[in-house]
């Protein structure tokens, strides 16, 4: 089972600006957590980050022939993109959810979510263990998905 890690606009700067919202995790911090559970479950995994909106769609595009998933945090894209919510949807996989922060608890623009209809779960405000917290719940969705599709094989 492969999953890929999709990170958003401006997530490059974990660490380095607003500790006192995103925490002091840095971005490589949190793929090296990512890449230990990985491990643990028996999962590959792949992270990306771009800024760009078109950069992380075609990411998609060019990894969904090799991944069962997709966990994502959009950054800002999780409000305003529906280019990247046709992207995950066009490729049908399952894809996560995260956010670092409870947008739900935030601005008014950060509450809606245009992703979040098509999403197999969502997780946030629980730092950088919320994406902890998605791998955890992309790989048992994707792990009972391949079990009822094929029941007697070892997935
Ligand atoms: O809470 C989250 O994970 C967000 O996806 C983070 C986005 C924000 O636009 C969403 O509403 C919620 C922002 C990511 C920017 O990250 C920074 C990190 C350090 C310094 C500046 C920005």
């Amino acid at each position: 089972m492969r999953i890929a890690v999709l990170h958003g606009p401006n997530l490059n700067l974990l660490g380095q600006r607003e500790p006192e919202v995103y925490g002091r995790e840095t971005l490589a911090g949190i793929d090296a957590r990512l890449y230990a559970l990985a491990g643990e479950l028996g999962v590959q995994l792949e992270t990306f980050q771009a800024n760009g909106e078109g950069a992380l769609i075609d990411r998609i595009h060019e990894s969904a022939g090799r991944v069962q998933g997709f966990l994502i945090n959009a950054g800002a894209y999780t409000h305003t993109s529906v280019a990247l919510l046709d992207a995950l949807v066009g490729v049908g996989r399952p894809f996560v959810e995260v956010h670092l922060s409870n947008i739900h608890g935030r601005e008014e623009f950060r509450r809606r979510s245009l992703l979040a209809p098509r999403a197999a779960g969502i997780v946030m405000g629980f730092g950088a263990d919320s994406y902890l917290l998605g791998l955890r719940g992309l790989a048992l969705r994707l792990r009972a998905s391949a079990r009822a599709a094929a029941p007697s094989e070892e997935v």
